[in-house]
């Protein structure tokens, strides 16, 4: 993409709406609009790292053996009077009429409508276990909407739901995606720990919260240092096998890792030795439960067993913040120049950079990395714009791609252009065209 055409609205002032670093990066950025309190339009920088993470997210889901369907986001109020959230819900539920004055509902979460997916179309044990995901926009009518889209009303998640014939079967479903979560966010750059957690107005008893450290994340965090050593994706894992499933979920539980909600620090004390003990701050990115029955006993869930009785159906369910990520992995990943996207959600990989569009010899051999770097399948910002060298540097790190490509009159006089890394001063080098190309391309 040639930068000159596109439309990447960079502001040179902070906003001063915007209180956290994420929020006035994505807006100086160029990433996002707010169109009303909480509720964002995302510009094309900003939907190409929303989609990359939705489908990071998507591809974890798969692994884990779930299949992706799309639900809708207006729901009926029915299936939720029928499970009583309707009331509990309260303000934050936004409720609507149609010109029948049908109540609806625009869906904060799915539990109800999945159950009553699941119940008409699966009657036995035979049709279990089955998980099911998709990636939908939410609204919540949030008492005070801030940080930009990490405490949006509208927001973008990925939500999954399990079903099992009893309650083993459950936790292992529980297992596998917890495992699923640890791999998604190691792969998208960050340290997500997992932590107990509340089970608030989703119900059940056994819950997680994945939290990402951020200075300026929502809650307090007491946890374990060998959680940020830990690689998870050093091994591969085998979902259907459930003792190695449940290896990696034991060996994360039986380190401390707790928010304040549910801190003690005694306990903290006595499991974590001092040099280990971390305390700060975190941003909640994924949330599990398992709840069995809770819905489907309510809306009539039933398979039958083998011994031809019927039960209702056990049920987990999963959420990831999409949209949050975005802000999440900015809290993570940045410095006072702007973003250092981690590779795997960069908008584009190479931010190649023409010092001097006038001169004639300097432009032609831009154009012509452009089109060897597009020929390579690299994904490239070029910025061809008539703009001095300091704008255009300032833009670059803003925008924080992970490779800056810097081609000027005078490097090519001596056949070289500069490769730079973004966020790593150290890694800089001249090299030739030709280098610089088959180390991008590589
Ligand atoms: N039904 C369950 C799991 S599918 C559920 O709704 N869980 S949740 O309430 O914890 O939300 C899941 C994730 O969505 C959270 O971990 C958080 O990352 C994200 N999320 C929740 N509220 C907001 C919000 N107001 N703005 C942005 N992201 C949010």
């Amino acid at each position: 993409m040639r930068l000159s055409q596109y439309f990447m609205p960079t502001l040179k002032e902070t906003p001063k709406e915007a209180e956290i670093v994420s929020h006035r990066l994505m807006l100086r950025a160029g990433m996002v609009r707010q169109a009303s309190a909480g509720i964002y339009s995302w510009l094309p920088l900003g939907y190409r790292v929303l989609r990359k993470i939705e489908q990071i997210v998507r591809e974890e889901q798969d692994a884990a053996g779930y299949q992706e369907v799309l639900m809708p986001t207006i729901q009926s109020a029915d299936l939720w009077k029928q499970s009583g959230r309707y009331d509990d819900y309260g303000k934050e539920m936004l409720r609507i009429k149609d010109r029948h004055e049908r109540e609806m509902l625009y869906g904060p979460t799915n539990e109800e409508l999945i159950t009553e997916i699941f119940r008409n179309g699966a009657k036995s044990y035979r049709d279990l276990p089955k998980g099911l995901y998709h990636i939908q926009w939410k609204f919540r009518d949030e008492v005070r909407p801030r940080f930009g889209v990490m405490r949006g009303r509208e927001f973008l998640m990925k939500d999954a739901y399990s079903f099992d014939l009893d309650f083993e079967a459950g936790r292992r479903a529980y297992q596998k995606q917890f495992v699923a979560y640890l791999r998604t966010f190691a792969r998208l750059g960050l340290k997500a720990i997992p932590m107990e957690a509340d089970t608030g107005p989703i119900g059940g008893n056994l819950s997680h919260e994945f939290i990402v450290l951020a200075e300026t994340g929502e809650s307090e965090v007491f946890c374990d240092r060998n959680f940020l050593e830990h690689d998870v994706l050093g091994t591969a894992i085998d979902y259907g096998d459930s003792a190695s499933v449940e290896n990696v979920v034991n060996y994360f539980t039986s380190l401390y890792a707790r928010t304040d909600e549910k801190h003690d620090q005694a306990a903290f004390e006595k499991a974590v030795p001092a040099q280990r003990r971390y305390t700060g701050r975190g941003i909640e990115v994924g949330h599990i439960f398992f709840f069995g029955t809770k819905y489907s006993e309510p809306l009539g869930a039933l398979v039958t067993t083998p011994d031809d009785d019927a039960v209702p159906v056990q049920m987990g369910s999963y959420g990831i913040g999409v949209s949050r990520l975005v802000g999440g992995i900015i809290e993570a990943c940045h410095d006072d120049h702007g973003i250092v996207w981690p590779e795997a959600v960069a908008p584009y990989k190479v931010g190649l950079v023409n010092l001097r569009a006038a001169d004639a010899d300097c432009t032609a051999a831009c154009d012509k990395l452009y089109g060897q770097l597009a020929q390579a399948g690299v994904e490239v910002l070029y910025d061809d714009r008539d703009e001095s060298a300091g704008a255009k540097f300032a833009a670059m790190d803003l925008i924080g791609l992970p490779w800056q490509l810097v081609v000027g009159p005078r490097g090519l006089e001596n056949g070289v252009v500069e490769l730079k890394r973004r966020g790593g001063d150290t890694e800089r080098a001249e090299l030739s065209p030709e280098a610089a190309l088959a180390r991008l391309a590589g």
